[in-house]
């Protein structure tokens, strides 16, 4: 076990998970025994991951930021990032539109299903506490989300986790210690150099509790599962999501393989600890520390490239929750209101998609609350809302760790991208520690 190396680590321990999760709902007492004693130690895990996202964002990109040297390149590394940005969440829209419109998984679903979902899910705390999340981020004004981004106190924005904020806060900061004397900044520029090390220490160290941390947080999502009848009549709705997001992951690695020349095989090996990691725990912003890690020193990219591209994408990029609402918005409207289904929605659907999964924060089943302002834009009926939003709920959580996957995986290419692009991509440094911590 020791010599493995950590992505096979992980996955042995999100497989014993599972399996431990599926013996544990089998027996009595089970869940509560996970509940108590096995889910505390992944959100410790969890828990340990956003300690160091604010830190590292901020140190990563004011340190890279003054590693630029040269303000101009700011502005093309932040243009060429949105640019790829937008065109990979409109090929994810584009893609999932394209199945869920072919397949039709809505088309047929039996009344008394939909009736049995309406019993189980209609009321369900989780469901109306979407809604009511959704409605408040529909009351703000339209320019609300720019307003957001800008703070009045940064140490409010770093305590919340306002990743927004901390990310235009680091990019001022990076911006004037290119502005002022070299001599002066140096100070700064150092301490932020040398907390960048520590904090890609701490991911180092965090990262050795892996594999115990995703058999914990595995555990837990399969004992959340207490309907697989119903999971069952959405398997067809979920196959579409699932082969929408693969195929999506395929847009990736034939950039990967085209524009970088890099071979996706390499690629998926080096991303892989951060894809599982996003899997286990459902939450892009979670996982950033390792993606950092992973991206810096196993993909070469350098460091103001990923210190700007990762925070930035972790924040408005999310490709497989845009892809996902797509598929949603159009599976609920063939259940429950196909007079809706006309193309001038369809392309309603990718204008919200894209706009949607920018706004979605990186936690779990963030999509979920923006896909209610998607279909709420669409004129969708107010009062079958909440059976609209029920009508997927119960296969959720498994859809979301999979289109956080590839939220992060989105994000990793587009850094590979740029970096490619900027000419800061080189080969990764080699390691003087493996992943045992043992000097290699
Ligand atoms: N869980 C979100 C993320 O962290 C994605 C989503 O909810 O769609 O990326």
């Amino acid at each position: 076990m020791k010599k493995l190396a950590l992505h096979w680590k992980i996955l042995i321990g999100m497989v014993l998970g599972i399996i431990f999760g599926f013996i544990m709902n089998s027996i009595d007492g089970g869940k509560g025994f996970v509940a108590d004693w096995i889910k505390p130690f992944g959100t410790i895990f969890i828990n340990l991951l956003k300690l160091i996202a604010v830190p590292l964002i901020l140190a990563s990109l004011i340190k890279g930021i003054s590693d630029l040297k040269d303000i101009s390149k700011i502005k093309s590394m932040g243009l060429r990032t949105i640019g790829l940005y937008m065109i990979t969440t409109l090929v994810a829209v584009v893609i999932g539109l394209s199945i869920v419109n072919t397949v039709k998984p809505g088309n047929g679903m039996p009344q008394e299903t939909i009736e049995k979902i309406k019993l189980k899910y209609g009321n369900n705390s989780s469901v109306i506490d979407k809604l009511n999340e959704a409605s408040s981020q529909k009351q703000a004004g339209p320019l609300q989300a720019l307003v957001d981004i800008f703070p009045s106190n940064i140490f409010k924005s770093l305590t919340d986790a306002s990743m927004l904020q901390v990310i235009f806060f680091a990019l001022f900061v990076g911006i004037c210690l290119l502005l002022i004397d070299e001599e002066k900044a140096k100070p700064l520029i150092n301490f932020f150099d040398s907390l960048n090390e520590v904090v890609m220490k701490m991911v180092d160290l965090i990262m050795l509790f892996a594999p115990y941390a995703v058999f914990s947080l595995l555990a837990n999502v399969i004992i959340s599962f207490d309907d697989t009848e119903i999971l069952l009549k959405l398997l067809w709705y979920a196959f579409c999501v699932f082969g929408g997001l693969v195929l999506l992951i395929g847009f990736y690695l034939l950039l990967i393989k085209i524009y970088a020349k890099k071979s996706p095989i390499w690629f998926l090996k080096q991303i892989s600890p951060a894809q599982l990691l996003a899997f286990s725990t459902s939450s892009s912003a979670a996982t950033l520390p390792v993606t950092m890690e992973r991206v810096e020193e196993h993909l070469g990219v350098d460091p103001e490239v990923a210190g700007f591209v990762l925070p930035v994408g972790a924040t408005v990029n999310m490709d497989g929750t845009s892809l996902y609402q797509g598929i949603a918005a159009v599976f609920i409207m063939q259940v429950l209101w196909p007079e809706g289904l006309t193309f001038t929605n369809q392309l309603v659907i990718i204008g919200t998609s894209v706009l949607a999964s920018i706004g979605s924060a990186a936690v779990p089943s963030a999509g979920i609350v923006m896909l209610v302002v998607v279909l709420e834009t669409l004129g969708f009926p107010a009062e079958l809302l909440p059976l609209g939003i029920a009508l997927i709920f119960a296969v959720d959580r498994p859809l979301d760790m999979c289109r956080t996957v590839v939220n992060v995986t989105g994000d990793a290419t587009v850094s590979v991208l740029v970096a490619k692009s900027l000419g800061k991509l080189h080969e990764p440094k080699p390691k003087e520690w493996d992943d045992n911590y043992k000097k290699v």
